[in-house]
Protein backbone atom coordinates (compact mmCIF):
# COMPACT_ATOMS: atom_id res chain seq x y z
CA UNK A 1 0.00 0.00 0.00
CA UNK A 2 1.69 2.95 -1.10
CA UNK A 3 1.05 6.29 1.04
CA UNK A 4 0.04 9.79 -0.41
CA UNK A 5 0.10 12.18 2.44
CA UNK A 6 -1.66 15.48 1.18
CA UNK A 7 -0.84 17.68 4.26
CA UNK A 8 1.91 20.07 4.98
CA UNK A 9 2.83 18.48 8.27
CA UNK A 10 3.49 14.19 8.03
CA UNK A 11 6.60 13.25 9.59
CA UNK A 12 8.57 12.27 6.59
CA UNK A 13 6.75 13.81 3.61
CA UNK A 14 4.80 16.97 5.20
CA UNK A 15 4.24 19.28 2.25
CA UNK A 16 5.58 17.63 -0.77
CA UNK A 17 2.22 16.88 -2.00
CA UNK A 18 -0.33 19.83 -0.98
CA UNK A 19 -0.44 20.42 -4.90
CA UNK A 20 -3.15 18.50 -6.38
CA UNK A 21 -0.76 18.22 -9.80
CA UNK A 22 1.99 17.05 -7.57
CA UNK A 23 0.21 14.44 -5.72
CA UNK A 24 -1.17 12.92 -8.97
CA UNK A 25 2.06 12.74 -10.28
CA UNK A 26 3.32 10.66 -6.53
CA UNK A 27 -0.07 8.63 -7.02
CA UNK A 28 0.77 6.98 -10.28
CA UNK A 29 4.52 6.85 -9.83
CA UNK A 30 3.38 4.43 -6.46
CA UNK A 31 1.01 3.08 -9.35
CA UNK A 32 3.74 1.84 -11.80
CA UNK A 33 6.42 0.94 -9.36
CA UNK A 34 3.74 -1.70 -8.15
CA UNK A 35 1.62 -0.46 -4.91
CA UNK A 36 -1.35 -2.61 -5.03
CA UNK A 37 -3.33 0.04 -3.57
CA UNK A 38 -3.00 3.92 -2.54
CA UNK A 39 -3.79 5.10 0.60
CA UNK A 40 -4.49 9.35 0.85
CA UNK A 41 -4.00 11.29 3.65
CA UNK A 42 -4.98 14.72 4.24
CA UNK A 43 -4.05 15.00 8.29
CA UNK A 44 -1.21 13.81 9.96
CA UNK A 45 -1.33 11.27 13.01
CA UNK A 46 2.30 11.97 13.88
CA UNK A 47 2.81 12.17 17.26
CA UNK A 48 1.87 15.51 18.61
CA UNK A 49 0.34 16.70 15.54
CA UNK A 50 -2.42 19.13 16.08
CA UNK A 51 -6.09 17.97 14.67
CA UNK A 52 -7.55 19.57 11.60
CA UNK A 53 -11.05 20.15 10.59
CA UNK A 54 -13.31 17.80 8.67
CA UNK A 55 -14.00 20.70 6.02
CA UNK A 56 -9.98 21.18 6.12
CA UNK A 57 -9.10 17.56 5.53
CA UNK A 58 -11.95 17.13 2.63
CA UNK A 59 -10.39 20.65 0.79
CA UNK A 60 -7.03 18.95 1.12
CA UNK A 61 -8.06 15.43 -0.61
CA UNK A 62 -10.95 15.99 -2.72
CA UNK A 63 -9.13 17.55 -5.50
CA UNK A 64 -6.74 15.10 -5.58
CA UNK A 65 -8.75 12.12 -5.33
CA UNK A 66 -11.05 13.68 -7.93
CA UNK A 67 -7.72 13.79 -10.34
CA UNK A 68 -6.97 10.24 -9.67
CA UNK A 69 -10.56 8.74 -10.56
CA UNK A 70 -10.13 8.80 -13.85
CA UNK A 71 -6.55 7.69 -13.59
CA UNK A 72 -5.94 4.90 -10.88
CA UNK A 73 -6.53 1.80 -11.44
CA UNK A 74 -5.75 -0.09 -8.34
CA UNK A 75 -8.21 0.45 -5.07
CA UNK A 76 -8.05 4.00 -3.30
CA UNK A 77 -7.75 3.61 0.87
CA UNK A 78 -8.68 7.19 2.57
CA UNK A 79 -7.10 7.57 5.93
CA UNK A 80 -9.23 9.43 7.94
CA UNK A 81 -11.41 9.14 11.50
CA UNK A 82 -14.58 11.52 10.16
CA UNK A 83 -17.70 10.39 9.33
CA UNK A 84 -17.92 13.30 6.85
CA UNK A 85 -14.08 12.42 5.52
CA UNK A 86 -15.01 9.34 4.61
CA UNK A 87 -18.31 10.14 3.19
CA UNK A 88 -16.91 13.06 0.64
CA UNK A 89 -14.02 10.11 -0.21
CA UNK A 90 -16.19 7.20 -0.83
CA UNK A 91 -18.63 9.11 -3.26
CA UNK A 92 -15.04 10.17 -5.37
CA UNK A 93 -14.13 6.87 -5.84
CA UNK A 94 -12.12 5.82 -2.47
CA UNK A 95 -13.39 2.40 -1.36
CA UNK A 96 -11.55 1.98 1.92
CA UNK A 97 -11.57 3.56 5.03
CA UNK A 98 -8.23 3.62 6.67
CA UNK A 99 -9.68 4.54 10.49
CA UNK A 100 -6.36 4.84 12.62
CA UNK A 101 -9.36 5.02 15.69
CA UNK A 102 -11.13 1.52 14.80
CA UNK A 103 -14.12 3.11 14.56
CA UNK A 104 -14.08 4.76 17.54
CA UNK A 105 -13.37 8.19 16.59
CA UNK A 106 -16.62 9.22 15.12
CA UNK A 107 -19.55 6.99 16.40
CA UNK A 108 -20.99 7.11 12.82
CA UNK A 109 -18.42 6.05 10.46
CA UNK A 110 -18.95 2.24 11.16
CA UNK A 111 -22.67 2.69 9.53
CA UNK A 112 -21.60 4.80 6.71
CA UNK A 113 -18.77 1.89 5.65
CA UNK A 114 -21.31 -0.77 6.02
CA UNK A 115 -23.51 1.14 4.23
CA UNK A 116 -21.16 1.75 1.28
CA UNK A 117 -20.28 -1.79 1.22
CA UNK A 118 -16.76 -0.47 1.66
CA UNK A 119 -14.12 -1.99 3.30
CA UNK A 120 -12.18 -0.95 6.23
CA UNK A 121 -8.70 -0.68 7.86
CA UNK A 122 -8.46 -1.23 12.05
CA UNK A 123 -5.97 0.14 13.46
CA UNK A 124 -4.96 -0.07 17.22
CA UNK A 125 -4.11 2.69 18.71
CA UNK A 126 -3.51 3.91 22.63
CA UNK A 127 -4.85 7.20 23.36
CA UNK A 128 -4.71 10.00 20.38
CA UNK A 129 -1.70 11.35 18.31
CA UNK A 130 -1.61 14.45 20.47
CA UNK A 131 -0.55 13.23 23.68
CA UNK A 132 -0.18 9.07 22.81
CA UNK A 133 3.66 9.19 23.31
CA UNK A 134 3.50 10.09 26.86
CA UNK A 135 4.30 7.16 29.13
CA UNK A 136 2.38 4.60 27.21
CA UNK A 137 1.47 1.34 29.48
CA UNK A 138 0.31 -2.09 28.70
CA UNK A 139 0.58 -5.58 30.50
CA UNK A 140 1.20 -7.23 27.50
CA UNK A 141 1.56 -5.34 24.37
CA UNK A 142 0.93 -8.11 22.36
CA UNK A 143 -2.37 -9.50 23.78
CA UNK A 144 -3.60 -6.11 24.29
CA UNK A 145 -3.40 -5.23 20.85
CA UNK A 146 -5.00 -8.36 20.03
CA UNK A 147 -7.87 -7.72 22.42
CA UNK A 148 -8.26 -4.23 21.63
CA UNK A 149 -8.56 -5.60 17.27
CA UNK A 150 -10.42 -8.32 18.53
CA UNK A 151 -13.49 -6.23 19.56
CA UNK A 152 -12.79 -3.80 17.13
CA UNK A 153 -14.14 -6.28 14.58
CA UNK A 154 -17.14 -7.34 16.74
CA UNK A 155 -18.26 -3.96 16.30
CA UNK A 156 -17.46 -3.67 12.76
CA UNK A 157 -19.08 -6.70 11.66
CA UNK A 158 -22.01 -5.95 14.24
CA UNK A 159 -22.67 -2.50 12.17
CA UNK A 160 -22.56 -4.92 9.31
CA UNK A 161 -19.13 -4.59 7.27
CA UNK A 162 -18.51 -7.82 5.82
CA UNK A 163 -15.91 -9.31 7.24
CA UNK A 164 -13.83 -10.25 4.12
CA UNK A 165 -13.66 -6.37 4.23
CA UNK A 166 -11.67 -6.00 7.14
CA UNK A 167 -8.14 -5.57 7.50
CA UNK A 168 -6.63 -5.15 11.34
CA UNK A 169 -3.16 -3.28 12.01
CA UNK A 170 -1.25 -3.19 15.14
CA UNK A 171 -0.54 0.50 14.93
CA UNK A 172 3.31 0.79 15.04
CA UNK A 173 4.47 4.11 16.57
CA UNK A 174 1.05 4.86 17.89
CA UNK A 175 1.15 4.89 21.74
CA UNK A 176 4.07 2.68 21.80
CA UNK A 177 7.51 2.76 23.25
CA UNK A 178 10.35 1.36 21.26
CA UNK A 179 10.64 -1.77 23.57
CA UNK A 180 6.56 -1.99 22.78
CA UNK A 181 7.06 -1.52 18.89
CA UNK A 182 10.07 -3.86 18.81
CA UNK A 183 8.18 -7.08 20.98
CA UNK A 184 5.11 -6.30 18.50
CA UNK A 185 7.15 -6.99 15.37
CA UNK A 186 9.21 -9.90 17.23
CA UNK A 187 5.90 -11.42 17.74
CA UNK A 188 3.55 -10.40 15.04
CA UNK A 189 2.59 -14.09 14.17
CA UNK A 190 0.11 -14.25 16.96
CA UNK A 191 -1.99 -11.69 15.49
CA UNK A 192 -2.72 -14.23 12.81
CA UNK A 193 -5.20 -15.78 15.50
CA UNK A 194 -7.71 -13.10 14.31
CA UNK A 195 -7.76 -14.82 10.85
CA UNK A 196 -7.88 -11.26 9.30
CA UNK A 197 -5.52 -9.79 6.58
CA UNK A 198 -2.67 -8.50 8.56
CA UNK A 199 -1.66 -4.41 7.33
CA UNK A 200 1.66 -3.18 8.98
CA UNK A 201 2.79 0.53 8.91
CA UNK A 202 6.76 0.32 9.61
CA UNK A 203 7.86 2.63 7.08
CA UNK A 204 10.29 5.33 8.49
CA UNK A 205 8.58 4.75 11.94
CA UNK A 206 10.65 6.81 14.60
CA UNK A 207 11.09 3.25 16.64
CA UNK A 208 13.28 2.48 13.85
CA UNK A 209 15.15 5.94 14.11
CA UNK A 210 15.53 5.30 17.75
CA UNK A 211 16.64 1.97 17.92
CA UNK A 212 19.24 2.22 14.90
CA UNK A 213 20.12 6.58 15.63
CA UNK A 214 19.06 7.26 11.96
CA UNK A 215 17.25 10.11 10.94
CA UNK A 216 13.92 9.55 8.92
CA UNK A 217 15.89 10.14 5.72
CA UNK A 218 18.01 7.29 6.25
CA UNK A 219 15.51 4.73 7.02
CA UNK A 220 14.89 2.53 4.37
CA UNK A 221 16.89 -0.38 5.07
CA UNK A 222 15.63 -0.37 8.81
CA UNK A 223 12.28 0.02 6.99
CA UNK A 224 13.07 -2.55 4.72
CA UNK A 225 14.43 -5.00 7.36
CA UNK A 226 11.73 -4.51 9.27
CA UNK A 227 9.01 -5.41 6.85
CA UNK A 228 11.04 -8.82 6.15
CA UNK A 229 10.70 -9.75 9.74
CA UNK A 230 6.80 -8.58 9.38
CA UNK A 231 6.27 -10.90 6.68
CA UNK A 232 7.83 -13.88 8.05
CA UNK A 233 6.02 -13.19 10.92
CA UNK A 234 2.84 -13.08 8.78
CA UNK A 235 1.82 -9.64 7.59
CA UNK A 236 -0.21 -9.55 4.76
CA UNK A 237 -0.01 -5.43 3.76
CA UNK A 238 2.87 -3.33 4.30
CA UNK A 239 2.00 0.50 4.50
CA UNK A 240 4.95 2.18 2.79
CA UNK A 241 6.32 5.64 1.26
CA UNK A 242 9.01 3.42 -0.89
CA UNK A 243 7.29 1.35 -3.16
CA UNK A 244 9.80 -0.12 -5.39
CA UNK A 245 12.44 -1.71 -3.00
CA UNK A 246 9.69 -2.86 -0.87
CA UNK A 247 8.20 -4.99 -4.10
CA UNK A 248 11.69 -6.33 -4.44
CA UNK A 249 11.57 -7.63 -0.82
CA UNK A 250 8.45 -8.77 -0.79
CA UNK A 251 9.14 -10.53 -3.90
CA UNK A 252 11.72 -12.39 -2.88
CA UNK A 253 10.34 -13.33 0.90
CA UNK A 254 7.47 -14.82 -0.86
CA UNK A 255 9.80 -16.34 -3.14
CA UNK A 256 11.91 -18.09 -0.12
CA UNK A 257 8.13 -18.95 1.67
CA UNK A 258 7.01 -20.98 -0.86
CA UNK A 259 10.45 -22.43 -1.81
CA UNK A 260 10.56 -23.66 1.85
CA UNK A 261 6.45 -24.86 2.11
CA UNK A 262 6.97 -26.61 -1.15
CA UNK A 263 9.91 -28.65 0.50
CA UNK A 264 8.02 -29.38 3.91
N1 LIG B 1 0.82 5.21 10.07
C1 LIG B 1 0.66 6.51 9.78
C2 LIG B 1 -0.55 6.99 9.27
N2 LIG B 1 -1.58 6.15 9.07
N3 LIG B 1 -2.48 3.98 9.10
C3 LIG B 1 -2.36 2.68 9.39
N4 LIG B 1 -3.37 1.84 9.16
N5 LIG B 1 -1.19 2.17 9.90
C4 LIG B 1 -0.12 2.95 10.16
O1 LIG B 1 0.90 2.45 10.66
C5 LIG B 1 -0.22 4.35 9.86
C6 LIG B 1 -1.45 4.84 9.34
C7 LIG B 1 1.81 7.45 9.96
O2 LIG B 1 2.58 7.53 8.79
P1 LIG B 1 2.45 8.70 7.70
O3 LIG B 1 1.09 8.66 7.06
O4 LIG B 1 3.57 8.64 6.76
O5 LIG B 1 2.65 10.03 8.55
P2 LIG B 1 1.64 11.14 9.06
O6 LIG B 1 0.64 10.48 9.97
O7 LIG B 1 2.54 12.12 9.78
O8 LIG B 1 0.94 11.73 7.86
Amino acid sequence: MGVLNVTPDSFSDGGRFLDPALAEKRALTLQDEGAHFLDVGGESSRPGAHPVSAREEIRRILPVLKRLLKKIKIPISVDTTKHDVALAALDHGACIINDITALSGDRRMAKLIARHEASVILMHMQGRPGTMQKNPRYRDVVSDVKQFLKKAVQKALQAGIARDRVMVDPGFGFGKTMEHNMELLSRLDELGSLKLPLLVGLSRKSFLGHLLGVATPQRLAASLAAASVAIERGAHVLRIHDVSPHRQLALLVDHTRSLRNKGQ
